[in-house]
């Protein structure tokens, strides 16, 4: 209670920087973007290795940013897409909350309760070693789970409409995070990861 009296905002976790905030954007804003986003993104669905086989993500995703901000992972290397207006907007809205400057962002579109993401952290070097990273939520609300690597204490986080969730400091190098599938989730939701790939 007092904690957050003091910042409401900001989530205690060990050696993690973590700062949600639901309001980031307004209702209609966010109603706004999300409808833009899945419309105006030009969505792909990728596919990685596991284990020997190729295999469908479990989520259609976008890459767009900076010329040259390629990012790589899972075997996969996303060129960007230049920036389109409303992403431009939403980036600028990210810099100005968390005073940091981005030049790329993941898309990522979650069509209903069966896509997900697995366990990860946002650890690529070219992310460097405390990387802040901006994550926008729109659309239904889905939870994001955190788990600590050394103690494998677990934290989950319900992420909602037009929210902002800020991780920075040493988060990426001690805590893995992942959107589990549900069930109980039958609508769509788009996530958007503003990060900087140094060059
Ligand atoms: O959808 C989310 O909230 C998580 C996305 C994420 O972890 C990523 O893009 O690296
Ligand atoms: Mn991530």
């Amino acid at each position: 209670m007092q904690q957050s009296l003091f910042n409401p905002g900001q989530i205690i976790l060990p050696q993690a920087e973590l700062d949600y905030r639901e309001d980031f954007l307004s209702r209609q804003k966010a109603d706004e973007l999300l409808a833009c986003f899945r419309q105006s993104l030009d969505w792909r669905q990728d596919f990685i290795k596991l284990y020997g086989k190729v295999v469908k993500i479990p989520r259609l995703q976008a890459w767009y940013g900076d010329p040259g901000s390629d990012y790589r992972y899972s075997g996969l290397t996303l060129s960007p897409l230049p920036w389109t207006e409303s992403l431009a907007w939403l980036k600028q809205a990210c810099e100005q909350a968390c005073g940091h400057k981005f030049n790329a962002v993941l898309a990522n579109w979650y069509r209903d309760g069966t896509d997900s993401m697995g366990w990860h952290a946002d650890n690529e070097p070219e992310l460097g070693q405390e990387p802040v990273i901006a994550s926008v939520s729109l659309g239904t609300s889905r939870n994001l789970d955190f788990r600590h690597m050394a103690s494998n204490e677990k934290y989950r986080i319900a992420l909602h409409h037009g929210s902002l969730l800020i991780m920075r400091g040493t988060t990426q190098q001690h805590w893995q995070h992942a959107i589990a599938k549900s069930r109980q989730v039958s609508e769509e939701r788009i996530n958007l990861t503003f990060r900087y790939i140094m060059r």
